[in-house]
């Protein structure tokens, strides 16, 4: 989660690998969708400024953050794809699955980054409340779509 008042969104781009001929599936869980669009919006955003070409982005949605882990893994087990972006918004507040469905999504997205051994990435924000969300989601704490996709080039270059 972000620090109060850093936007996780100030990245300089500089040393990042070469990404114009890397495939990236972005997952794209529909729960929180404003949330959701805006992280998509910038993990897809930061991919095309970086480099990586708007055919080489393959977006795939799923019902719920639950589901993220086994979208990665459909997306993961082509050969093609580079890496796997997940993004997904639990909030606290609002379900009583809060717990249980952050640490299951948590371990299964590390499983498949490992059993693939390509870059999985979590692009889950679990925040207390909506506006926290919307803060991390293009708002005055940046983008954590613009993170995660930072995350997947800086892996890719490692
Ligand atoms: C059921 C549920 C609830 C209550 N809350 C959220 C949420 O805040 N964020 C989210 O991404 N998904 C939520 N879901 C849906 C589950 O992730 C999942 O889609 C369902 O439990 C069906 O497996």
């Amino acid at each position: 989660m972000a620090t109060a008042n850093k936007n996780l969104s100030e990245y300089t781009g500089k040393n990042l690998v070469n990404i114009s001929d890397k495939k990236f599936a972005v997952i794209v869980s529909e729960w929180n969708e404003k949330v959701t669009e805006a992280l998509f919006e910038g993990a897809k955003s930061t991919l095309l400024k970086e480099g990586a070409t708007a055919e080489n982005i393959i977006r795939k949605n799923v019902p719920g953050s639950f589901e993220l882990t086994l979208g990665a893994q459909w997306m993961a087990q082509r050969e093609e794809i580079d890496a796997v972006i997940c993004l997904g918004c639990v909030i606290q507040g609002e379900t009583r699955h809060f717990e249980f469905i952050c640490q299951t999504v948590a371990l299964g997205i590390t499983e498949v980054g490992l059993k693939f051994n390509k870059p999985v990435i979590f692009g889950v924000l679990t925040p207390d409340n909506e506006q926290q969300a919307l803060d991390r989601a293009g708002g005055k704490h940046g983008n954590k779509g613009d993170e995660a996709a930072i995350t997947a080039i800086k892996m890719l270059g490692f």
